[in-house]
């Protein structure tokens, strides 16, 4: 079973689209194991965006990521990294097929409402930075014997 870290971003949270997101993962079968709500603080999107602080676009990144709430949580179940990417759609949401959260809902690469990791690496960091051990729930869901063979 992989996990991997998704988060909602201030533009997704001030739009509404918090219920309409999660519930898509849920109705896919993904069980939620952790969830958090509230602002950024500067030093987790330092951390985070770490490959990108060099960046010419992170000053504006980074006030845009920080100027609201955002909803953050961890799901669990089989290739739930890859998924759930796919489930996002591509970065810039120009490029990103409708039925995807981007190509549904976004507009702007500045913009893009969703993150979630890209590999089992970066799920496991990312799930260290924002959650600790304790808030990482283990249970099973009475859904599992009709989701897996
Ligand atoms: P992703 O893996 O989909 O989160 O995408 P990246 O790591 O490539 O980029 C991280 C975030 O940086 C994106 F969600 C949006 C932002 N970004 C920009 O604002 N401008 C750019 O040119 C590239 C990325």
């Amino acid at each position: 079973m992989e996990r991997t870290f998704v988060m909602i971003k201030p533009d997704g949270v001030q739009r509404g689209l918090v219920g309409e997101i999660l519930s898509r993962f849920e109705k896919k079968g993904f069980k939620i194991v952790a969830a958090k709500f509230g602002v950024l603080p500067e030093a987790i999107v330092d951390k985070h965006y770490e490959e990108h602080l060099a960046k010419p676009f992170y000053p504006g990144m980074k006030a845009y990521i920080t100027s609201g709430p955002v909803f953050r949580f961890v799901l669990e179940g089989d290739n739930v990294i890859a998924t759930v990417r796919k489930m996002n759609g591509a970065t810039n949401p120009t490029e990103a097929a409708p039925g995807t959260v981007r190509g549904d809902f976004a507009l702007s690469i500045g913009k893009n409402v969703i993150h979630a990791s890209d590999a089992p690496e970066s799920a496991a960091r990312e799930i260290g930075i924002h959650f600790t051990a304790t808030e990482l729930v283990a249970y099973v869901k009475i859904d599992e014997t009709q989701l897996y063979e």
